[in-house]
């Protein structure tokens, strides 16, 4: 078992299997490994699709012929393995252009480069079939304070964004966007940090039901945050629209170690809430394998992000079923919380008249009482080690 099919809607990124190991520090250890071939593995090792930027496909310089060829050929890849294509975006990052950003470089002919760059691969991301396109603003930022007017950009961001979805509600796409946060790396600080400034921001934009989030395990654990505690909010707000899962060991440089690695405690929270949530999108993996790896090591690793989302699921899943767990969920009194606060219709002033809310309430009998939650977590703790 833990043998992944289709069906569980694994995908991956172009740039994660294919990425040659290169740093600020070392040079790539690993040859360019062609998209197709990606493809071919990636079917092979029973994902469901694949995910990319612009230029993991087509080099950044390439003429419209070779444009075409690459595509025609990545699209006979496809169909040949029944491989998917969920999700695209632009890479707004790697070219020097973008050294300042592209949707708020202060450089407004580089503005309007990214905005064109972005729709051409909109397009071709329509024609592949993809329904998200993921926005990381990862030149979106600054390292020091007098070179980015916060607000001014901000402005520009929401413009850049109002200007796409205009774009795709006038050609009839079926396209939404997913704005994907991170605090920092390759800027010092990047704009739209974390989860919740980026659910705050949406809501600023003309158009916000088109766009939601895309989190990443690794990037709010970099700013030291609850990874399930975001997802649950953006699940709560109805915008998660993507998710990159991998892994990371708290805060330091973005590590994108393979799913269930780093964190794992972590992850098994977030594989039991994405599963009780019924989230139906992909489970897309934006990883690194790391590069000491050769290519039978990138395989492995991405085999293992498959195997232990499976595993965390399927222990997930016998978690939620003992009952023991649930009589410790009745003792740290979940079903409590689940409860309104209020009666049905109750008003403030009903509230005041309520002398057992307040006049009569014995504080420090409820202050005595224990939560349960130790004994709870260690059923979890059992259950996620293999010990139930
Ligand atoms: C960087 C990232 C990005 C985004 C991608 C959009 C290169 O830390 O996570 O990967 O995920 O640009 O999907
Ligand atoms: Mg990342
Ligand atoms: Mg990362
Ligand atoms: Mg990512």
């Amino acid at each position: 078992s833990y043998q992944p099919t289709p069906d569980d809607k694994f995908t991956f990124g172009l740039w994660t299997v294919g990425w040659r190991g290169n740093d600020p520090f070392g040079d790539a250890t690993r040859p360019v490994l062609d998209p197709v071939e990606s493809v071919n593995r990636l079917s092979e090792l029973g994902a469901y699709g694949v995910t990319f930027h612009d230029n993991d496909l087509i080099p950044f310089d390439a003429t419209e012929a070779e444009r075409d060829a690459i595509v025609k050929r990545f699209k006979g890849a496809l169909e040949t393995t029944g491989m998917k294509v969920p999700m695209a975006t632009t890479n707004l990052f790697t070219h020097p252009v973008f050294k300042d950003g592209a949707f708020t470089a202060n450089d407004r002919d580089v503005r309007r480069y990214a905005l064109r760059k972005t729709i051409r691969n909109i397009d071709l991301a329509v024609e592949l079939g993809a329904e998200t396109y993921v926005a990381w603003g990862g030149r979106e930022g600054a390292e020091s304070g007098g070179a980015k007017d916060v607000r001014d950009a901000l402005d520009r961001m929401k413009e850049a964004f109002d200007l796409l979805a205009d774009y795709v509600t006038g050609q009839g796409y079926d396209l939404k966007f997913a704005i994907e946060p991170k605090p920092n790396e390759p800027r010092g600080d990047i704009l739209l940090p974390t989860v919740g400034h980026a659910l705050a921001f949406i809501e600023r934009l003309e158009r916000p039901e088109l766009f939601g989030v895309n989190p990443e395990v690794g990037h709010e654990q970099m700013a030291g945050l609850n990874f399930p505690h975001g997802i649950a909010q953006a699940l709560w707000s109805g915008k998660l629209f993507h998710i990159d899962l991998n892994g990371q060991n708290g805060i330091k440089y973005d590590q994108d170690l393979r799913f269930g690695a780093g964190d794992t405690r972590a992850a098994f929270w977030l594989v039991d809430l994405l599963e009780r949530a019924g989230w139906d999108g992909p489970r897309h993996f934006d990883f690194k394998p790391p590069r000491t790896e050769d290519i039978s090591g990138v395989w492995a690793s991405a085999a293992g992000c498959m195997r232990n989302y499976l595993i965390l699921k399927d222990r997930a899943a016998a978690f939620r079923a003992d009952p023991e767990v649930a009589e410790a969920l009745r003792a740290a009194r979940l079903d409590e919380l689940a409860e309104p606060t209020l009666n049905p219709g109750e008003t403030p002033a009903a509230l005041l008249a309520d002398v057992s809310a307040f006049e009569e309430f014995d504080v420090n009998a409820a202050a005595e009482r224990g939560m349960a939650f130790e004994a709870l977590d260690q059923l979890a703790m059992d259950h996620l080690l293999g010990v139930r």
